[in-house]
């Protein structure tokens, strides 16, 4: 079983897709031990996002992540992390497969509707970024 961290992003949020995309969720066979609403602030935004310091796209990212609440699961499957980055569909919606949750949802490579971690390790990194023992199962 691996664990990973999806979140819905302010632009999926905003526009009513949780439910949409929390039943898809649950349809790919995913279990879901954490889950929970957040705004995030700047500092938090900049350290979630920190490995992408110093690209063009850094700092219009922190500012779109911290524009709205953000709908954080920590999800668990097996071959969660590759399985959840397939279903997301690739970062820019306009090339995301066709029934992809990017493809569905998301507008512009920014507003892309979904995050997923990249590799099993940052997915328990991310998931402890946001959730703490009491908060998931
Ligand atoms: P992914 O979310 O598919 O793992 P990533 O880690 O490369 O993609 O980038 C993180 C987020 O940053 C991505 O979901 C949207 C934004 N982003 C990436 N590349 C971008 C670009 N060229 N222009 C604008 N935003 C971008
Ligand atoms: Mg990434």
């Amino acid at each position: 079983m691996e664990e990973t961290l999806a979140i819905v992003k302010p632009d999926a949020v905003a526009a009513g897709f949780v439910g949409k995309i929390l039943s898809r969720i649950e349809e790919e066979g995913f279990r879901v031990r954490g889950l929970k609403m957040v705004h995030l602030r700047e500092g938090e935004a900049r350290l979630f996002y920190g490995v992408h310091r110093g690209k063009p796209f850094y700092e219009s990212l922190v500012a779109f992540m911290t524009s709205g609440p953000v709908v954080a699961i920590a999800l668990e499957r097996e071959d969660g992390v590759a399985h959840w980055r397939r279903v997301m569909g690739v970062t820019d919606p306009a090339s995301a497969a066709e029934g992809t949750l990017r493809s569905l949802y998301g507008t512009t490579v920014q507003r892309n509707a979904v995050h997923g971690s990249d590799s099993v390790e940052n997915g328990v990194g991310e998931i402890n970024f946001f959730f703490n023992t009491l908060e998931k199962t």
